[in-house]
């Protein structure tokens, strides 16, 4: 199936005198319909769906939000859109927690498992529909007893413990907004996300399971609550029993509160449009924007999206999202779309190689997983550790495979069809963003001819178009990806600040939602994620996407991961600097480093052709694996680095640079 040597995409793709805004030159041939085996029992095989929403949009989500959703007021107006602003379901009345939980206990599935959870270091919790509502019910009552109301915000900063959902039900279940803030996180981030959004409780834990440490979380709250007037009370559950300090009548144990906490609490009726949560993108340069997201709109595309892009079978399926809740795939698709929808799900505290590089492997080995929902940035670590891992393990459960959080290199996406699913598994790759709030282009697994690497196509009720630097419309070719009309989970803005909200996602294309992707479309009409416009590099005048050298790289069978930036250069205005991590066993060498750059040129044509490959075990990423290409341009450019706080492991930084100093380039 690999072939090396497709030819250059760049002749057949790109006529010369044209200038568009990304240049396409990847081409990639191969198709994946799905299989027969996998249609027989798909909850979609045929484009009737797609047909009925383009339709009319508005009525086909409205289908979607009473199927899916139950409420106590159905709606009077589906959807009112004053560009920017949209509210949808007006005048509907629900509850996240109750559509979760209660209405499941109700149909029967109180035994039901919603999470078998797994810790770190090998604990284990198994807990049903009924067990989690009781919790969520006596949790909400322990935040009104603090004094938390409708309307107000709730932060927490937790491991990946089931009392984190537990704590944003019972949140939902009272109508106040949580922020959830990612447990990687610094004090000053936490701080800042908790004055900006005036939470009055903050949720934490002593600690978290991490690749066999501890993070202390407690301590380093204790940091930030220095600074934090709007907080009244803390609750901190135990995890890891470190030592804590709790100040007398703030700081409260879960366990204490919950010993004495009332068993049943009544939903609120929460409207429609009212805020259901904030998360707080990790801007590295500017203030934090807290993205809000309301009530029923979400929950209808969160629900519609984990259902059919992941072919739901709730009956039979074990559904696992290996993303972390403090990110917005933790928060749509391990939380409320799994739960409104009755899934059962594996919830794990810690790291893929702990005690050993195959955990994730043994997990989906013990609980039977159907479904794996996860990052390019671990495929192509596990790609990096090797195929003996997997191998170790029966993996034979698995029959779909989903990819969300960086465009997916075509080869990284045939290892993982092939080394995880076993060459039966559809892989979806899922482009959305936190501000999306649910997934937006995707394959439906039973309908879709897949593409490795490209995101396919809009799911139905939504609208995308690739538009050039005048805002005009490309059929086929690379440019900017903007959405074209309202979706039911779009953000609402960000908190306190509507202007901003207007500047950043409506303002570069008038009528377009427009949020820093690069996309192209090939002759078939599918859509292939480039990366951020802002990464885009040109080359003597070409603008050439990181997305497709990146791809051409790891290409090669010696690739594990590549990432690309565009440094200054005297002569083409641009050059391309490449860091490349090699697969287990392979060695890195000023041939091998030629090899590679022949390859890319090879692959999609000269002026692609790195100018500098530096060879590295590993790259600097934020907590959600993005690679940082910000930091490796200073890097390669000898600039000072910029705040580092988001990144994962900052150590990587000074290795690079160190090899950046040390390696040979073109001349
Ligand atoms: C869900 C999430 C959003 C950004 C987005 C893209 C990138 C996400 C894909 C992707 C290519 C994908 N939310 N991105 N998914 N790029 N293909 N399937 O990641 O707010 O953290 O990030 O992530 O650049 O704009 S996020």
């Amino acid at each position: 199936m690999a072939d090396a040597d497709l030819p250059s995409g760049a002749d057949t793709t790109n006529p010369a005198d044209t200038n568009p805004a990304i240049e396409a030159y990847f081409l990639e041939e191969r198709t994946f319909p799905p299989s027969e085996g996998f249609k027989k029992d798909a909850l979609v095989t045929g484009q009737s769906m797609y047909d009925e929403a383009a339709e009319d949009y508005r009525g086909f989500w409205a289908r979607q939000a009473l199927d899916l959703i139950d409420w106590y007021d159905e709606w009077d107006t589906i959807l009112e859109w004053d560009l920017p602003f949209a509210r949808w379901f007006v005048g509907g009345t629900l509850n996240v927690a109750y559509n979760c939980l209660d209405r499941h206990v109700a149909n029967g599935l109180g035994d039901k498992v919603a999470y078998y959870w797994e810790g770190e270091p090998g604990d284990t919790r198994t807990i049903t529909y009924a067990q989690l509502l009781d919790e969520v019910q006596k949790f909400a009552n322990v935040l009104k007893g603090m004094g938390v109301t409708r309307g107000d915000r709730v932060a927490i900063y937790m491991p990946m413990i089931p009392e984190l959902p537990v704590a944003m039900l019972a949140c939902t279940r009272i109508g106040a907004a949580h922020s959830v803030v990612f447990g990687g996180f610094s004090s000053d981030a936490l701080r800042d996300r908790i004055n900006d959004a005036e939470a009055k409780v903050l949720v934490t834990a002593d600690g978290g399971n991490r690749r066999g440490a501890v993070t202390a979380l407690k301590p380093a709250a204790d940091v930030a609550l220095a600074d934090t007037p709007s907080i009244e009370h803390v609750v901190v559950v135990q995890r890891t029993k470190n030592d804590v300090e709790m100040v007398d009548g703030r700081d409260h144990w879960y366990h204490d509160v919950m010993k004495d906490a009332f068993p049943k609490c009544e939903p609120e009726r929460m409207d429609s449009e009212d805020l259901l949560y904030l998360l707080y993108t990790s801007g590295t340069t500017a203030k934090p924007k807290g993205i809000m997201h309301t009530t029923g709109g979400y929950l209808t595309q969160v629900a519609f999206t984990h259902k059919y892009v992941f072919d739901l079978h709730p009956d039979t399926d074990v559904y696992w999202c290996a993303a972390d809740i403090g990110w917005v795939t933790g928060h749509s698709y391990i939380v409320y779309g799994p739960l409104a929808n009755g899934a059962t799900s594996v919830m794990y505290e810690g790291t893929p190689d702990c005690p050993d590089k195959d955990r994730w492997w043994s997990i989906i080995e013990k609980y039977g997983v159907t479904i794996l929902y996860t990052a390019p940035t671990a495929i192509r670590t596990f790609m990096k550790w090797g195929t003996q891992y997997p191998e170790a393990h029966d993996m034979s459960s698995l029959r779909l495979l989903g990819s969300v959080g960086e465009p997916i290199n075509p080869e990284a996406w045939v290892w993982y069809w092939e080394h995880i699913g076993g060459g039966s598994c559809p892989v979806v790759d899922t482009w959305w963003q936190t501000e999306t709030g649910a997934i937006m282009i995707s394959p439906l697994p039973g309908a879709t001819t897949l593409k490795p690497g490209s995101a396919t196509f809009p799911l139905p009720g939504i609208s995308a178009e690739v538009v050039d630097d005048d805002a005009k419309r490309v059929d086929v070719g690379g440019g900017y990806l903007t959405l074209t009309q309202p979706w039911p989970a779009m953000l609402r803005g960000i908190y306190g600040d509507p202007e901003r909200y207007r500047d950043t996602y409506w303002s570069r294309f008038e009528g377009r939602y427009f949020a820093g992707d690069g996309a192209k479309l090939d002759d078939d009409g599918y859509l292939w994620l480039l990366g951020r416009v802002d990464d885009v590099m040109n080359v003597s005048g070409h603008r050439v996407s990181t997305t497709e050298v990146e791809s051409a790289l790891v290409d090669h069978p010696s690739v594990a991961e590549a990432a690309v930036v565009g440094a200054k250069d005297e002569t083409t205005g641009q050059a391309i600097i490449a860091y490349v991590t090699l697969r287990g066993g392979q060695e890195a060498s000023p041939e091998r480093g030629e090899e590679l750059r022949k390859h890319v040129a090879v692959k999609i044509g000269a002026i692609a052709r790195p100018k500098t490959i530096i060879f590295t075990d590993d790259l600097p990423k934020t907590r959600s694996g993005k690679i940082m290409r910000r930091l490796l341009r200073d890097v390669a450019e000898g600039r000072d680095l910029g705040d580092t706080t988001t990144l994962a492991d900052a150590s990587v930084v000074d290795e690079i640079k160190k090899r950046a100093t040390t390696s040979p380039t073109e001349e």
